[in-house]
């Protein structure tokens, strides 16, 4: 079923649990009261379709458990309070009549991540809405910098406590869109689906997200497909480095010099997306374009310029960012064989889930898990040796192994049958995690995991 646009976020009546006991009694022991409302924000896992959102090709993420929850109050005073349970965090006080949001270089402290949801609805309130201040308290359960979407859930949040404080209600698409758009103010160049999952997922499937319009559809899963996430234990905070944009302009660049080779306007195409589209080929087409027209060097900077008939310093402006302009040699022909074929993998993991076929189709869907990783090590570079060894060991057990989220360290996500889950668990327990310190955190590291819904309004009773 495609989602219907207008669909706001729903608005439910708080659970009671130890979870939301624990952010209720921090809220009320600091600010002696009891919250207004609460919000709860998902991370999530991609099965498959990686680092081609923001070239504009369809993804297939599911939401997890794990999420951000936060306990909000409204206030007169135009002040923003922020209070992360996570002692890790320090507070964060601003007054919002003086708000202004300019991400440094380096890792962003975490209260700016939560700065670019509340720019988000910021910029689009209605004049004659008057702001209101807010205290927030923060609880979060998605393991931070691995590739399960933290980051976004924590912007997405954000943006639902501001626009909920100022009764603004919008589509789960219109909300998720501006998340995506809001969420670059961090530095990142994403495509948005991680937004567009936390709000869209729904319980029990996981999603064909599709984008420009953004849009979703349900995939309903074979039966006896358990998916399980383990994490390598390494981190890479997205916005920290220029390795995650660094891919993006590899893509746009290897568009805009087939673009030229083709006769088309090269600065008017800024993703591999749009280079099919003008040329109305099929992926099968793009990637013979790509063997054509893209030599396997690694291109230079000046000679990318000549390609285009450009200047260096047009291209600067044109198309790259501003903590990509030092670099000086892009793989173009790699990135784009990855991002048509990982396209291709997408619609073949799409079409094996609605022509179901029992056993076959999940060997068939861990085959295209286990591609998606070999691609991703070898063509887009953008794995981590942990990760590797990880993949490499889960052979045994499951049916498909892939690194999942941007990459660079953070979390594998496997496919297994049922009657494997616990003996795998306990396998790599001891191979993999025996000399690791993960304490009594297994929970964050080691689970297996089902599609659950997304982002929510909750009120207390
Ligand atoms: P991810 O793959 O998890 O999205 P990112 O590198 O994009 O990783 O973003 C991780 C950053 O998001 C953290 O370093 C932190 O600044 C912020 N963040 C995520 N979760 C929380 C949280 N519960 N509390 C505070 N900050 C958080
Ligand atoms: P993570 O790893 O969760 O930060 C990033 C991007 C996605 C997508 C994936 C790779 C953001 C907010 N997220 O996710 O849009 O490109 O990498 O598939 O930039
Ligand atoms: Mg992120």
């Amino acid at each position: 079923m495609t989602s219907v646009l207008s669909d706001p976020v729903p608005v439910r009546v708080l659970p009671e649990n130890d979870r939301t006991g624990e952010i209720r009694d921090a809220f009320a022991a600091l600010h002696e009261k009891e919250p207004d409302f609460y919000i709860r924000v998902p991370g999530r896992v991609n099965l498959i379709g990686e680092h081609i959102d923001y070239c504009g090709y369809p993804v297939c993420p599911m939401a997890l458990e794990q999420d951000i929850l936060l306990a909000v109050s409204t206030e007169d005073d135009k002040v923003l309070h922020l209070h992360n349970l996570d002692a890790d965090f320090q507070d964060y006080i601003c007054d919002l009549k003086r708000f202004e949001l300019s991400v440094g270089e380096g890792a962003p402290q975490w209260y700016e991540y939560f700065l670019c949801g509340l720019k988000g609805v910021f910029e689009i309130l209605p004049k004659d809405v008057e702001l209101k201040g807010m205290k927030i308290v923060v609880s979060g359960t998605i393991p931070q910098s691995a590739g399960l979407s933290s980051s976004s859930a924590l912007v997405s949040a954000a943006a639902l406590a501001t626009s909920h404080a100022h009764n603004l209600t919008l589509s789960k698409e219109k909300i998720a869109t501006l998340c995506a758009e809001c969420e670059r103010y961090i530095g990142t160049q994403g495509g948005g689906m991680d937004q567009a999952i936390a709000f869209l997922a729904t319980e029990g499937c996981a999603k064909l997200i599709e984008f420009s319009p953004l849009r979703s559809r349900d995939i309903a899963l074979p039966p006896g497909a358990v998916f399980v996430i383990a994490h390598s234990l390494t981190h890479l905070n997205k916005a920290a480095t220029a390795d995650f944009n660094c891919r993006v302009i590899e893509c746009r660049l290897a568009a805009q010099v087939m673009a030229k080779k083709r006769g088309l306007q090269w600065t008017s195409v800024k993703k591999l997306g749009e280079l099919q589209r003008e040329l109305n080929a099929d992926l099968a087409d793009m990637i013979a374009l790509v063997m054509e027209i893209l030599h396997e060097e690694p291109y230079s900077k000046e000679e990318v310029a000549r390609e285009l008939g450009t200047t260096e310093a047009e291209l600067d402006a044109t198309s790259l960012t501003q903590n990509t302009r030092h670099v000086r040699k892009f793989k173009l022909r790699q990135r784009a064989l990855h991002v048509f074929q990982e396209a291709l993998r997408v619609q073949k993991f799409h079409e094996t889930c609605l022509s179901c076929k029992g056993e076959e189709s999940l060997e068939t869907l861990g085959k295209l898990m286990s591609e998606s990783h070999e691609s991703l090590r070898d063509l887009y570079e953008c794995s981590h040796p942990q990760l590797d060894r990880l993949v490499e060991l889960s052979r045994e057990y499951t049916l498909g192994t892939r690194l999942t989220g941007a990459g660079w360290g953070g979390c594998a996500v496997s496919l297994l049958l049922p009657d494997n889950v616990d003996e795998y668990i306990v396998f790599l327990k001891e191979k993999f995690y025996k000399t690791l310190s993960v304490g009594d955190k297994w929970g964050a590291v080691l689970f297996s995991t089902a599609p659950q819904a997304g982002a929510c309004v909750y009120l207390g009773k």
